[in-house]
This record gives C-alpha cells, structure tokens and sequence, in this order.
C-alpha cells in the first residue's frame, strides 16, 4: 500500500464568494457527513461559532479533513470579511496549497487581488475556483478575462460551462480529444517549459496527453501556473472535478516524521473546560502525548530565551489528529498532519514549536488602521475585562491590546470586528462594554537623517555599553529595515554567541522603541543601521543594550524630524447615475479626495479615497444617498501625510 498523503488546503475568498458553502460541499462529495448543511440556516460544518451563525459570515478559521483517494485533505475554511484578514495571514504560514474562489457573477472582487498578491508572494500553489455559476448574471467570460488581467495572467482555464444562470448551469473538463483546449494548454506550458516548447514546435500532436497533464500539474504545485476551474457550491456543478484536481494539481506535505519536531501554532481555542487547545501544523518530526515541548516566538529577547522559564516547556496531555471531518483522539502527530495539543497552557498563536521551520508569513496585510477604548459598564468588571482582553489577544491575531493611562485600548480594522468583540465579551465572559470613539492609528515616517550615539563611559550614558543608531527614510510601504555595520569585535559574544543573534536581538530592540515615535505612534518605512557598538567584559549585559537603544533611537528620530501621517481607505462605489452629486459631496464633507467616475448605462462607477476614521460613516450614509441602490467595496489606500499639527498619542504606559 502506498503511504497516505497529507495535503494542507486553504480556501480563500473575498466575503460572500462561497468559502463555507464549497467547503460544505466538499465534506459531502468525500462522503464526510450524509446532509449538505447551509451558512443562511447557520448548519454548516465550519461556520460553528453561534456568532458566525447569526451572522452567516465566517469569523475565525477552521479546520475539516476528509479523503480523496490516498491523500488526506485538512481544509482550512476562512474568513472573507477584510475585518478578519489577521486570521488568514497565520494560516497562510502552514499552507502546502490554496483554493481561491471568486463569484461568477461579482468576478474579481477587492480582496480577492489582496488575496491573490499574498498567495503569489509566498509561491503557494493556487488553484481558482469560480463560483456561483447558477447565479443570474454570472458571466464566466467575463471573470476569466478579470482574473487574467488582475489576478493573473499565468492562468489556464480546465474546461466549459453550460446553462449559465440556471440551476442546471454545469462545467466539463477539458478532455484528451479537445484539440483546440489541448493546443492551448500546451501553448501556456510550453512559456515556462524550454522542453515542451521545443517538442511543440516540432509537432503540435506528438506531444502526448499524459506528459501536457504531467507538466501541467509540475507548474501548477510550483506556483507557475493556475489552473481554472468553474461551478456552483449550491448545486455541486463542477465539485468532483475540483476534488480530482486537489488530488492531482497540488502538492502534498513534505517533511521527515522520524526528522526533529518542528512545527507551528495556527489556531487557538478553549475547550469545553475553559482549557486551551492549541492548532498545530507539523513541519518535521513526530510530537507524542506527555512529550515536553519547546515552543518558541518572534522577538522573544534573548534574556527570555536564554533561560528556561516558564512557558517555554511544556507537556502534550492530549492530542488530536484530523481525519474524516474532525479530529480524532491519537496518541502522536507527525509531520505534514495537523492536530490539536492540549496541554500547552502558556501558548500564543503564531508559536513555533521545536526546531524553527519555515519562516512565518507576516505582514502580508495592511495593518489596521483605527484603535478605540473598550469601557467596561460595570466598574466592578474593569480587572475582568483586563484579563478577558489579554486572553483573546492570545488567541485572536486581531486584537492588539494596549494599555493607556488605566484604559484599555484595542486595534480595529473595521466595524464589525469591533461588534463581534463586544458579542464575545458579553458571550463567553459576561462582560458587557462599550467603546468610545474610534480614532485611527497613525504612523511616523522619518523626514530625514537624522544619527546619534552613546559612547563607552561618556558623561550622559547610564549604562556600560555603547550604541550608535543612523536612521534613514525607506520606500513608502517597505515597513522597517535593520542593519548591523560594526566590527565582530565590538560584539559581546559571551552574552549573544553570534553576531547573527546579536543582530537579531537588535532588531527587535529597534522594532520595538519604533512602536512610539516622536508624537506616539509607531514609525515605519525607515532603515535604521548600527554604526557603533561597545562593551566592558563581562559586566555589560543584554539588558543594557535593550535599555539603551530607545534613547539612542529617540534622538536619532529627533534629529531626523518625522512626518505623521493618516491611514487612508478606498471606497469603490456603484451608485445608480443621478445620486453621484449627492454622494461626492457627501465624501467631501468626510475629507474625500475622488477618482473620476465612470458611467456604465443607469449606473456610475467611482473611487473615494478617504480618511480611514471616516470610511464607516460614507458606508453608513450611503443607502440614504442612494434609496438603498449603491454597493460599496472598501480596501486599504495608503498613508497620507497630515497637514497642520500633527495629532498625538497617548503612550502606552505598560508593555
Ligand atoms: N446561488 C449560489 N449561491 C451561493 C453559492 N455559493 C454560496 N452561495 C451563497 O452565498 C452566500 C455566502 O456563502 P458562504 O459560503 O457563507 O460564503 P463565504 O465565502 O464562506 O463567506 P465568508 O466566510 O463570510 O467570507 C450564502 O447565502 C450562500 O448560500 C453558489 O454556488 N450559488
Ligand atoms: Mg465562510
């Protein structure tokens, strides 16, 4: 018998594409569960969460499994609503391939470009999925011509459709004696293949079908090449040629069992005791239960790597691994599967267990952009609160907590992230709370040069060590770049070891003074370089660089001045023709900068760039102006320097 496969599956989506509905339909066509569940009656597989129920969006990701031949399929169903975009970028890390599904009659959506640009940065294999082609006005033509112009044009469809619109819309695949598809498939093959190229221009036919089918599915598991295919999660027109598909375009995990444990936290939940289950993707090795394990993260310091504190070890009491839907009970996981651990009480999302694997993806999306103070409503709950936010923080990449003057502040991408905090609040910890006002995050950029440093023994230095710090403005978008220009002997290796941990632990040092600027907020697009280093053997330690680089990095900013600037989001509206005057005055009292507008017959087409605070109430406004007609698409636009005096930020006043 062959060995099982293991194929690590995202589905991706702008909101609303059919994400959980196809996932639905999966778990059934593999003979998973015997009745097809739906997201509007809140009985679907993945969307579990009472929340995502009532809502029928899809809020945090989950995990099913089901076979197809000898490969073990772990489907990752996310969400697609841009407010949940942190989910996805921590399953993107433990992916082997994805399937991005974009609605046959919608097309090409905002997040799905956000989405496509990810995947294709991280060469993960992508297969696309075109749904919803029973829907009235689907228009499949249409879609391929979007997703070749603004996707990608390295992307081949697998087949026909017929009764589009109709609920007997269905999808054949291409297949051996279709000479015309043939021809084509071999014509985009032969582009990235010098081989293929030679043989077809020798002979069109003498290439054989098996070896166009061979090479078709080499460029697609390395990301070259991404095949098309059509269909409607509703009827299940065009699943089982999908399913083959997965099977034969995608690649399976690799990784060694026998190897050294390596793997990475993807997902955390509490269990029905209130205790923590942590999601881990294998990269190596095997974990059995009562294993110690190591688990590590990003921008631990050095002193808190060094020594084995609590958090870093701890024991497997349980695993779980995913097989046919959900996970069952084992006693190990191994490379290439998913499971969950108990056990792992100090755990955060994004940790490495073991050995570092491959690196994690991150900042693959636009940060978020607005913050607001969470009020507890009974004063008796302000230290409740405190600890509920610190634990959905743990498990919610979302939510970045900050403490200000005795509040507690939370980072937000839109609205709805922020209702569904207070419903999970008020849900699973009995805390009912308001927010105030919501503001935007600003960033710093530096204006200029500026440098400075801290000399060994100089009058001003509180501490024994010396550090020079040169900052320098970056490309807009490059977020913050570290580098180390000192002599290997000005290095203190009996605390770093290497230069290259040196290196390391500065940057996170740096990374982190650069979380409040000269007006309080964090500063990026900067290069900040290391000119000059010191130390007094053996009474310098790590702790007194960490304590001396804020200082340093503040009069290196102050010398170079910084500009503050406010995070923008456009707005790409439909509106019917005769509303465009109202809703471009309406954006300009909202400080609305607009593209032009592009009518299309009753309807006009236009893009509004606008103050991200203020995107919200244009959304709101928007069925007033337009009796309930507009649709508006929202993405991230950028930072725009701000004119007059700069706004300030309250300082976080604990880490
Ligand atoms: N007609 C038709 N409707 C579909 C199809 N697939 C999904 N839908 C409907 O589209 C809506 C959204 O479907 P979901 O499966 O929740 O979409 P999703 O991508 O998971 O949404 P989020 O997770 O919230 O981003 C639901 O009302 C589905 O019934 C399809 O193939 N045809
Ligand atoms: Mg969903």
């Amino acid at each position: 018998m062959l060995p099982r496969r293991t194929l690590n599956l995202g589905i991706l989506a702008h909101v609303d594409a059919g994400k959980t509905t196809l996932t639905e339909r999966l778990l059934y066509a593999a003979g998973v569960i015997d009745q097809i569940g739906s997201v509007d009656a809140g009985t679907t597989q993945t969307d579990s969460l009472a929340l995502e129920r009532q809502r029928g969006i899809t809020i945090k990701s989950a995990v099913v499994s089901f076979a197809i031949g000898g490969v073990t399929v772990n489907l990752i169903d996310t969400p697609g609503h841009p407010d949940f975009i942190a989910e996805v970028e921590r399953v993107l890390s433990v992916l082997d391939g994805a399937v991005l599904v974009i609605s046959a009659v919608e097309g090409v959506q905002p997040q799905t470009r956000v989405l496509m640009r990810a995947l294709q940065r991280l060469r993960i294999p992508v297969l696309l999925f075109v749904n919803k082609i029973d829907r009235p006005g689907a228009d499949t033509e249409r879609v391929l011509r979007a997703i070749a112009g603004r996707l990608s044009p390295a992307v081949v469809p697998m087949g026909f459709t017929r009764g589009l619109g109709t609920r007997a819309a269905a999808f054949t695949p291409w297949g051996e004696y279709d000479t015309a598809a043939r021809a084509r498939l071999a014509e985009v093959l032969a582009e990235r293949d010098e081989r293929l190229l030679a043989a077809y221009v020798d002979d069109e036919l003498s290439v054989p079908y098996g070896r166009l089918r061979r090479e078709l599915a080499a460029q697609a598991r390395r990301a070259l090449l991404h095949p098309v295919f059509f269909g409607s999660a509703v009827t299940g027109a065009g699943v089982p040629p999908l399913m083959t598909a997965l099977a034969e375009l995608l690649p399976a995990a690799a990784g060694d069992p026998d190897g050294p444990v390596s793997g990475r936290v993807f997902k955390i939940e509490r269990g029905a005791g209130g205790e923590k289950v942590a999601y881990v993707r294998m990269f190596s090795g095997t974990v059995r239960a009562r294993d110690r394990l190591r688990f590590d993260r990003e921008g631990r310091t050095p002193e808190g790597r060094g020594h084995e504190g609590p958090g870093q070890h701890s024991k497997v009491t349980a695993i779980g691994v995913f097989e046919r839907g959900t996970a069952t009970p084992r006693t190990s996981v191994s490379a290439g599967e998913i499971g969950k651990l108990w056990g792992l009480d100090e755990v955060r999302i994004g940790d490495q267990i073991g050995e570092p694997g491959p690196a994690a993806a991150r900042h693959q999306f636009a940060p978020p952009t607005l913050e607001s103070v969470v009020v507890a409503r009974r004063p008796g709950d302000r230290a409740a609160l405190r600890v509920a936010l610190a634990q959905l923080a743990e498990q919610d990449p979302l939510i970045g907590v900050r403490q200000v003057a005795g509040e507690m502040s939370v980072s937000l991408y839109g609205e709805v992230q922020k209702e569904v905090i207070q419903a999970t609040l008020a849900g699973d910890f009995g805390i009912d709370v308001t927010f105030r006002e919501t503001t935007a995050i600003y960033i710093e950029r530096p204006a200029g040069h500026g440098e400075a440093a801290e000399l060994l023994g100089a009058p001003g230095n509180p501490f024994p060590a010396a550090l020079g710090l040169r900052v320098d403005p970056a490309l807009a978008g490059s977020g913050v770049a570290f580098r180390l220009d000192v002599g290997i002997r000005t290095v203190p290796m009996y605390v770093y070891k290497t230069t290259g941990n040196f290196a390391e632990m500065m940057a996170h040092y740096v990374g982190h003074a650069l979380q409040e600027g000269l007006s309080g907020w964090p500063v990026t697009d900067c290069a900040v370089t290391m000119y000059e280093s010191g130390y007094i053997s053996p009474v310098t330690t790590a702790a007194h660089f960490r304590k001396l680089t804020p200082l340093v990095l503040l009069a290196a900013l102050k010398q170079a001045g910084t500009v503050v600037c406010e995070p923008m989001i456009r707005v790409s509206l439909e509106i019917p023709a005769e509303t465009v005057g109202a809703v471009l005055a309406a954006a300009a009292r909202l400080g609305g900068v607009t593209g032009a507008a592009s009518p299309r017959g009753d309807l006009a087409r236009l893009e509004i760039l606008l103050p991200s605070a203020r995107a919200q109430d244009l959304q709101r406004q928007l069925p007033g102006l337009t009796s309930g007609e507009g649709v508006a698409e929202t993405s991230f636009g950028g930072y725009r320097p701000v004119s007059g005096p700069p706004p300030a930020r309250r300082r976080t006043t604990v880490a």
